[in-house]
């Protein structure tokens, strides 16, 4: 390993390069790193617990020639472990530890940091609110199951709004203790209890007519709590009753990201008046590889109108549909400016009980009340120049980890169709998003 200097062919190939390679190149092999590697030159490639890595050649027992991220590099070949049908052989995912994260994850929302950010968030929590006491005349007596209640706000608003027969509220982490106090403080432990436990194995004393929940995470599905609410529906809600949300959508716009692009990548153009240009290829590896969460898209940097690229209907979602969905996507340039990326966010209905009742939206656009999720930010790898009239159609592909169960990656593969004569090489692009493994 000494020996080896960091030639031509180590080099981060282009996006384009990789692509032909993967595909003509048979003996490429998936493995998934078992811990976190930091390499000590620049021929070894650095990765984390979890992430998968295309192994190209064996040159010895010990260290390989793999890929990551479109970069090449060595790497310690008992770090990795063959992805080989991950998702049949069960022991194979007890030796990686905790495919859910569970201890980490429970343990975040065993402090109060989230929660205040989540009741903070007045257009989150005023949804809810307003579905409860928009339906409160059909609340009654009603069997109501608040799955992963945190401080159990909505619960105390069923009992305080509504007058339900009985609100479960289920909650896996150790605020559920406080959740407790909090419902006695308020006076509600009449028709709220508690119930501390994972949604999937805790037992509740009888069926329920509602099933509502906060699920949603980043682009909708991050964190795959949404897994948690249909085993619950499966189990727990009676024939006809209720999925509060009932439905969601994920919702993408080709957009410019300026700020965002002058900060992270046009700034290595002149510091101080010298050309750090060679570190950009670094930048765009570092900056633009995962999406950005919490960017803030402003109405005015969407180049074209909306478009939902999947729509989920609670009562019929399945599990397994999880694993891969797809999504497609037209949009037509309405003005000209630089695509720099898409910016998603999502939006749930929650349909109403009462005849002729109103459905209640909770939209996490640019142009609805912000929220905490704020939007998504995908970067290209390079700004493209558009012109209203053009289009940009394409695809999403949301895939599930088959080990990191709370984590997917995005794909997203898109063709500008000029409305211009000229041809430009940057007419069509596939990117792919790991969010995060
Ligand atoms: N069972 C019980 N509580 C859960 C579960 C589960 N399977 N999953 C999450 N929670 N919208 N992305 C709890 C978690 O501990 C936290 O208090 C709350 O649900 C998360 C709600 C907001 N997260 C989200």
């Amino acid at each position: 390993m000494e020996n080896q200097t960091a030639g031509e062919s180590k080099r981060p190939p282009s996006d384009m390069q990789t692509e032909k390679e993967k595909e003509g190149d048979a003996s490429v092999e998936e493995y998934v790193a078992l811990s976190n590697f930091t390499g000590s030159s620049s021929d070894q490639l650095c990765f984390s617990s979890g992430d998968k890595l295309l192994v190209h050649a064996k040159p010895s027992s010990e260290w390989w020639w793999a890929e990551l991220l479109g970069v090449r590099g060595y790497v310690p070949a008992s770090y990795l472990h063959q992805d080989a049908a991950a998702e049949e052989e069960e022991d194979e995912h007890t030796s990686l530890g905790d495919q859910w994260q569970d201890e980490e994850y429970f343990g975040n929302y065993g402090t109060l940091r989230l929660h205040l950010e989540m009741l903070s968030d007045k257009s989150r929590t005023e949804a809810y609110r307003k579905v409860i006491v928009s339906n409160s005349a059909s609340l009654r007596s009603k069997v109501v199951m608040d799955l992963g209640c945190g401080t159990g706000i909505i619960s105390l608003f069923c009992a305080q709004l509504a007058q339900p027969s009985e609100v479960y509220a289920v909650e896996a982490s150790s605020m559920a203790e406080y959740t407790r106090q909090l419902v006695k403080q308020n006076g509600c432990e009449q028709v709220v209890t508690v119930l501390q436990g994972r949604a999937e194995e805790i037992e509740l004393p009888k069926q329920v007519d509602v099933l509502v929940s906060e699920w949603m995470g980043n682009c909708l599905l991050f964190e795959f709590m949404v897994e948690s609410v249909l085993l619950a529906r499966d189990r727990w809600l009676k024939e006809g009753g209720v999925m509060w949300p009932s439905s969601a959508a994920l919702t993408l716009v080709p957009c410019q990201a300026n700020s965002y692009y002058a900060e992270k990548m046009a700034f290595w153009e002149q510091p101080y008046g010298l050309d750090f240009t060679p570190l950009q290829p670094l930048a765009q590896q570092e900056f633009f590889t995962k999406p950005k969460f919490s960017h803030v898209i402003e109405p005015d940097d969407c180049l074209t109108a909306p478009c939902d690229v999947l729509c989920l209907d609670m009562y019929t979602l399945q599990v397994k549909d999880l694993e891969e969905i797809k999504g497609q996507f037209h949009f037509c340039v309405e003005k000209s400016g630089v695509f720099h990326g898409f910016t998603s966010w999502f939006t749930v209905h929650f349909e109403s009980l009462e005849t002729g009742g109103a459905t209640v939206e909770l939209n996490t656009g640019p142009n609805s009340q912000p929220t905490h999720w704020k939007q998504t930010l995908f970067m290209l790898d390079r700004p493209v120049s558009v012109y209203a009239g053009d289009s940009i159609s394409g695809t999403i592909l949301l895939r599930r980890n088959s080990v990191w169960r709370r984590h997917m990656t995005i794909t997203l593969h898109w063709s500008i169709n000029s409305s211009k004569k000229e041809t430009d090489n940057c007419q069509v692009g596939t990117k792919s998003f790991p969010m995060w493994r």
